[in-house]
């Protein structure tokens, strides 16, 4: 465990759930002088620095937004890169993820990825499904829409096969048919951080982000570190003191 001493007396009121649009490496390498494969690899460095913060101040999901399903429309040498991404990262970080104790898992749609990345997310999902401690979750060819619509079909199957009734659909059975069931009961998002100075939600986890605090950061994500993800931690949880008030 690290020693924090300004924030292990602070942060008491952990969200379970915190998502990460991880916006801004391209800008991070434009205002650098660098090429966007630069902004990316640094992107790695983040994710490493704030999972690991993360895990240590007690987060049971951290959703990172990797691949939206609209990244394809990108130049295809870029999303070819992109697509090795999950590669490297996992034979650069795979044993500090095992020493932090931290579990793997992927939502978003198999489909169009190359073999060899999802054999990588495979191969990192399985040599971490005995660690009992943060869940990392890739959000990798992921878009909330045609998660959304996906759910409604599955709905559908088993209303015609007799599995189910029409009259049962609640908002619990159709929550059941999202790809964040694999990370039940932590379906929802607490906190949304966006970095970049950009405000919106991107099709990025539409059902889940009904109740959540949004946090954004002007930050472009390369420049992410621990201490601002504690910034926002504090902040989280001084609005739900505000409103425990109430
Ligand atoms: C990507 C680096 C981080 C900043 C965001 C854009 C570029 C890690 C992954 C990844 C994905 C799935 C997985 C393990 C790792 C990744 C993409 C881009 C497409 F199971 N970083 N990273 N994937 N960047």
């Amino acid at each position: 465990m690290g020693n924090y001493p300004q924030v292990d007396t602070v942060i008491d009121h952990i969200p379970d759930h915190v998502a990460i649009i991880m916006d801004g490496n391209g800008r991070w390498a434009q205002r650098t002088g660098k090429e966007r494969k630069d902004g990316h690899q640094e992107g790695m460095e983040a994710i490493r620095r704030v999972s690991i913060r993360a895990s240590e101040r007690g987060v049971k999901v951290l959703t990172l937004y990797a691949f939206s399903t609209e990244n394809w429309k990108r130049p295809p040498q870029e999303v070819k890169f992109l697509m090795q991404l999950p590669v490297k990262f996992f034979d650069r970080f795979v044993p500090e993820l095992q020493e932090n104790n931290i579990r793997v898992n992927m939502i978003g749609f198999k489909d169009k990825v190359p073999g060899s990345t999802k054999k990588a997310i495979e191969k990192a999902i399985d040599e971490t499904k005995h660690n009992t401690g943060m869940v990392l979750n890739f959000a990798f060819n992921y878009g909330g829409r045609a998660e959304i619509v996906e759910a409604t079909k599955s709905l559908f199957d088993k209303i015609t096969s007799g599995e189910l009734n029409k009259k049962d659909i609640s908002e619990e059975i159709f929550q059941a048919e999202l790809l964040t069931n694999s990370i039940t009961p932590y379906d929802n998002v607490d906190l949304l951080i966006r970095s970049s100075g950009e405000q919106r939600l991107s099709n990025f986890l539409l059902w889940q982000n009904a109740y959540s605090e949004f946090y954004f950061s002007k930050l472009f994500w390369p420049d992410f570190t621990g201490e601002i993800l504690d910034k926002a931690l504090l902040d989280y949880q001084n609005r739900s003191r505000r409103y425990g008030a109430i």
